[in-house]
Formats: C-alpha cells, structure tokens, sequence
C-alpha cells in the first residue's frame, strides 16, 4: 500500500475509533494509538524519507492536514465526554435542599448558672460590685474574721472540711466579707457588694442538702445602715425570683457575725404550707441567713463601727433554683441526667 493509502486508511480508521470511544480514558488510547511515540501515524510519517523527494510536499501536507484533523476530532470528543462526565456527577450529587436537617444537640448554661446570673443583674442593677473569694480558705477568714474564735460552739454549725489545720473549704461565702472590707476605701463611698460561689460541709446528703453546694454573700456597709435596708433589700429580691404571691417570712435567727440575725423562708412549693417530705412537714423552705454586721467584724476589718454599720446576707442558691422550679430534691442538680437539665435549656 502507497504511504498516501496507508494515511487516508488511518483517517478513516481514527475517526471511527473517536466516534466509538466512550469515555476520557478510551480517548486517550486512541491517541496513544495514532499520534504517541509509538503510534501507527507517528510510524507512517517516518516512512516520509523513503519518498522520491518530489512526492514529499504533497504527502507532507496531507499528513498534516491528517494530524490536524485527528487532534481536532480527538479534543472535540475529549470536551463533549467531560461535559458529559460533568453532567453525571451533577446530577449523581445532587442535594435535596427540602429535605429536614440532622438536629445538631446544643450545650447550655445549667440552671444555677441562670439563676445566679440573674440574681448577679438584679443586684449589679442596684449598685453592687460582684467580688470572688477563694474556695479554699484560711481558717481565719472562714471563722476568727466572723467573730468565731477558736472552740466557739458555734463552730459546730457548720462541720468542717479541712486541709490543714489552718486552712479548709470554706463553709461559707461569708468570709469574703472580711477580704472585701480589709480592701475598701471608705473615703470613696459606701460597699456594696455581692459574692457568688461553691461553698462545701460535711452534711449528709438528702432532699434539701448538699455537701458542696452554692451561696451569693451580700454585704452593704455604709453610714447609717439598718434593719430596715435589709429588710427592703430583701423583699426586693423575694419578689424578683419568686413573684408577688409568694409568701415570705423572717424569723429570728442566731449568727455571731450579726446582730440582730434573721432567717428568711418561703412557703414551700409542694405542699403550699401544707407540710411534706421535701420541707419536712413544715410548710416552709429556708433560703438565706441574714442579719445586720456585728461591729466586732467591722472592727476586725479596721472599720470604726461607732461611724459605720452594715447588713449582710448569704443565700442558698439551689434553694432558690428549687422553690422557683419546683425541684424536689436537691441532687437533681449534680447528677447530670439530661432530661433533667434540657428543661432548663434557654435559647440565647
Ligand atoms: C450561713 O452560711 C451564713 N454565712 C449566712 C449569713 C451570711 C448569715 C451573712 C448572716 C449574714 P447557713 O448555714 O444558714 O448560713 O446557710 C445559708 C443558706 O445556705 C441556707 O439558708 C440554705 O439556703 C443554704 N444551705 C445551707 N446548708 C445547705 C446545704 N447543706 N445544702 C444546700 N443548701 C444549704
């Protein structure tokens, strides 16, 4: 066969094979097969030297024309077959964007949390500083700076975790009243502060007691202040969290860092003042001690109590989470259990 026959067949033949080739990879074999190295165009061109040198022109520029027009024919097949590659993976992946979404599980702030943040805007509202103490406390600061010497009987109220002799979990947030004091300038003006924090005691855990649990300290010192201050501030605070039909009371009560002290209850919100198992048959729900500073904690922190007076208070806060809830019993709090706490959830 003359090389021009052998170069019209391979025409035919390529373009045939273009035409057939089904996908990318198929395409690139059938270039392989012609224009590669090794490929049987690539092989007929090498034939070009053996011709009488008058034919090469025309032959050459055949053999171009054939070159082109297969590369043309192969770059035409290789775009139509990756548009169409292209339109089966849009279609393979297509989103369904109706369709309901996977819910994604939120964290939230736990009720306390809410709680005492709450109570932290009230209060910073009326013009208290909110000031943290130390969980773990000096023996001083927890009982000597709150007017309870060593072997005070008093001291038994509140049984002790401690760490060393001189130092122990507070059992209260009561001595940041003293860290606080020891601090202000009086010169600028009156203390008004508030003191969030976990507070721990050797109590047995039941329905209303937790041996960890969390207290707000408030403490006011200032020029004049009385029974009344407290009093107001409180009934303030009762009507806030508990709403105005809640009944309220005060009954005297004994602390040696105040004088007068009081206790404050609210009617319980099972029975309603009925008596039952969660405010042990009394109808009433303990939730701050209370009272006005005794001058020998103003004088320890250097205060001159003949000039300056003051009242303080300390709050249970899951006392409060549990009258305002309805929470019967206080372990609910710290033991985690999701359909328990998603209740509380807010969405912010
Ligand atoms: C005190 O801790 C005093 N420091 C409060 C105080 C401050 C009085 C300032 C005067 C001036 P009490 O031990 O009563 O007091 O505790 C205060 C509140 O903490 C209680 O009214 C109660 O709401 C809560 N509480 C006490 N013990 C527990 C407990 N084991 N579990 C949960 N809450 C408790």
């Amino acid at each position: 066969m003359s090389l021009e026959d052998t170069l019209r067949t391979l025409r035919e033949e390529a373009s045939r094979e273009i035409t057939a080739a089904a996908n990318l990879e198929e395409i690139e074999k059938v270039r392989l097969s012609y224009l590669g190295k090794k490929g049987s165009l690539t092989k007929a061109l090498k034939g070009m030297k053996d011709l009488p040198p008058e034919e090469r022109p025309v032959i050459g520029s055949l053999a171009n024309e054939i070159r082109d027009e297969i590369t043309g024919k192969l770059e035409d097949a290789r775009a139509q077959l990756e548009l169409q590659k292209m339109n089966e993976q849009l279609e393979s992946e297509v989103i369904d964007v109706t369709l309901p979404g996977r819910k994604v599980r939120k964290g939230a702030s736990h009720v306390l949390t809410q709680i005492r943040e709450e109570l932290e805007d009230l209060f910073i509202g009326m013009g208290y500083q909110v000031i943290e103490g130390p969980e773990m406390e000096e023996d001083n600061y927890n009982f000597e700076r709150m007017n309870l010497p060593k072997n005070h009987p008093a001291r038994d109220m509140q049984d002790t975790f401690y760490i060393t002799e001189d130092t122990l979990l507070r059992t209260h947030t009561s001595p940041v009243q003293a860290r606080t004091m020891d601090v202000h300038d009086f010169s600028k003006g009156p203390l008004k502060m508030i003191s969030p924090g976990k507070v721990y005691r050797r109590d047995d855990d039941d329905a209303t007691h937790s041996h960890q649990f969390q207290q707000i300290e408030g403490l006011v010192v200032d020029k004049n202040i009385t029974m009344a201050d407290l009093k107001g501030t409180l009934q303030i605070f009762a009507k806030k969290m508990f709403g105005e039909d809640r009944e309220i009371r005060l009954r005297p009560s004994f602390f040696p860092f105040t004088e007068p002290s009081v206790e404050v209850d609210v009617s319980c919100f099972k029975c309603g003042g009925q008596g039952c198992n969660v405010c042990k048959q009394t109808g009433w729900i303990e939730i701050l001690g209370a009272g006005v500073v005794h001058p020998n904690v103003l004088e320890m922190s250097g205060v001159d109590s003949d000039v300056y007076s003051g009242f303080a208070f300390g709050l249970g806060l899951e006392r409060i989470a549990m009258l305002k809830y309805g929470v019967d019993d206080i372990r609910h709090f710290y033991q985690n259990d999701q359909r328990f706490l998603e209740q509380f959830k807010v969405r912010r």
